[in-house]
C-alpha cells in the first residue's frame, strides 16, 4: 500500500509568476515530489473574481503551467492540472458554501484587500472564495498545504470547516496543515517594502520572466533604507527595505544572514544591491529558458494537463460521491 502523505497547492493565473511566488512557495515543491504524493493546480476558477480579459486569461494558464514544470515540478512524478478541467471543484465548492458563515468570510483579509481594490466589482464569488479554496483542497484530502504566508487565514478556515462538516457527518475529510516556508514566506515590493511583492504593483515586482536587463535595473533601483549607518545588516523593523534584499540573498544563495552580514561588510548599499540582482537573473535563467521552449511545445502542454486533470478527477470524484452520500443527495 502506498503510504506517501498526500501535498495539494495551487496559484491563480491572474498574472505572470513573480519572485514572491516562487521563493515563497513554488521554489520549494520539486523536492517535495520525492517525497510526498503531490497535486498542484492552476486556480482559474478563483482568477475570474476578478475581471480577465479571456484570451490573456488562456495564454497566463499555460505560461503558468510551463513556469511548474520549468521550476521543476516533473508531470511524470506529481499531478500538474488545471481547476476548471475538474467539475468537482465547482461541484463540492457549492457544498461547502453551504457550510461556510457568512460571519467568517467577512473576516477574511484577502476579501477586505481585494473589494478596497476594486470597489466596482464586488461580486459574491469574492466573497464565497475561501469555500471554493476549501473543496480544493479537502477533495485531495491533503496532509499538507503549502502556501506563503498571506494565505494560511484560508487554509486556517479550510481546517475549521472541515471540522464542521466532519462533526455533523463523521470523518469524511483530513484536517490539513498549512506549510509555510521560513525564508521567503513574505517578500516584499522592492519600491515599497512596507507591502507584498505582487502583480499589482509591477515596478517593485521581479517577473519570473524578466530578461536579466530588466531584473538587473529592478534591483539596482531597489529602495534600501534611510539610516545613517548604510551597512547591510538583518533588521526588518528597522531596515525594511535592506532587509528584505538580504531575504531575497539569502533564499536564492542559501547563505545564512549571518554570512550575507559578513559577506557585505563595510560594503555599503552599493555592492549589495547588484550582487542580489545578479543572484536573482542567475537563478531565474534556466527558468525562463526552459518556460520559452515548453511554451513553444503546445502538444506536450496539452498532454500534460489532460493526463493530469484525468489523475486528479478519479480522486476528487470519490471524495465528492462520499459527501454527497453523507448530505443525503440520492446516487444516480
Ligand atoms: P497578487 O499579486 O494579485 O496579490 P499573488 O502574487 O499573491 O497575487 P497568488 O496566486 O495569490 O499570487 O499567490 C500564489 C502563492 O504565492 C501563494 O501561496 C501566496 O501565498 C504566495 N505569495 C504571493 N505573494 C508572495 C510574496 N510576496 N512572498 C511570498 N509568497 C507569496
Ligand atoms: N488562494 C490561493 C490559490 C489557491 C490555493 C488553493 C492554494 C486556490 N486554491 C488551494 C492552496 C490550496 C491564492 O490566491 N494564492
Amino acid at each position: 500500500m502506498d503510504e506517501k502523505k498526500v501535498m495539494l497547492s495551487g496559484i491563480q493565473p491572474s498574472g505572470e509568476l513573480h519572485l514572491g511566488n516562487y521563493l515563497g512557495p513554488l521554489r520549494h515543491w520539486p523536492e517535495m515530489i520525492e517525497e510526498f504524493d503531490c497535486y498542484f493546480f492552476l486556480a482559474d476558477l478563483h482568477t475570474i473574481t476578478v475581471r480577465q480579459e479571456p484570451a490573456q486569461l488562456r495564454r497566463r494558464v499555460l505560461t503558468l503551467l510551463a513556469n511548474y514544470i520549468a521550476c521543476g515540478l516533473d508531470p511524470e512524478k506529481c499531478t500538474l492540472f488545471i481547476q476548471s478541467h475538474v467539475p468537482a471543484h465547482a461541484q463540492l465548492g457549492w457544498v461547502l458554501d453551504c457550510y461556510t458563515m457568512f460571519g467568517e468570510l467577512s473576516r477574511m483579509t484577502q476579501f477586505k484587500d481585494k473589494t478596497a481594490k476594486h470597489k466596482d466589482n464586488i461580486n459574491a464569488g469574492l466573497f464565497t472564495y475561501p469555500a471554493l479554496m476549501a473543496a480544493d483542497i479537502l477533495l485531495y484530502q491533503p496532509d499538507f498545504v503549502p502556501v506563503g504566508e498571506d494565505q494560511k487565514q484560508h487554509v486556517e478556515i479550510c481546517r475549521d470547516i472541515a471540522e464542521r462538516f466532519n462533526g455533523l457527518y463523521g470523518d469524511v475529510f483530513k484536517i490539513p496543515a498549512p506549510h509555510i516556508p521560513k525564508v521567503g514566506a513574505r517578500i516584499m515590493s522592492l519600491n515599497d517594502p512596507a507591502s507584498k511583492m505582487s502583480k499589482s504593483n509591477l515596478d517593485g515586482c521581479v517577473i519570473l520572466m524578466d530578461k536579466p536587463e530588466e531584473v538587473m535595473r529592478k534591483f539596482k533601483r531597489a529602495v534600501t533604507d534611510s539610516d545613517t549607518e548604510r551597512c547591510v545588516r538583518f533588521a526588518p523593523q528597522e531596515k525594511p527595505g535592506v532587509s528584505n534584499l538580504i531575504q531575497i540573498y539569502a533564499s536564492v544563495t542559501g547563505k545564512s544572514f549571518e554570512e550575507i552580514e559578513t559577506e557585505f561588510e563595510g560594503k555599503g548599499y552599493g555592492a549589495f544591491k547588484p550582487a542580489v540582482g545578479e543572484a536573482v537573473v542567475e537563478t531565474l535563467r534556466p527558468i525562463r529558458e526552459e518556460t520559452e521552449r515548453l511554451l513553444a511545445d503546445k502538444a506536450y502542454l496539452e498532454h500534460v494537463y489532460k493526463a493530469g486533470a484525468e489523475k486528479a478527477e478519479y480522486v476528487a470524484n470519490k471524495t465528492l460521491r462520499k459527501v454527497y452520500k453523507k448530505v443525503g443527495f440520492v446516487a444516480r
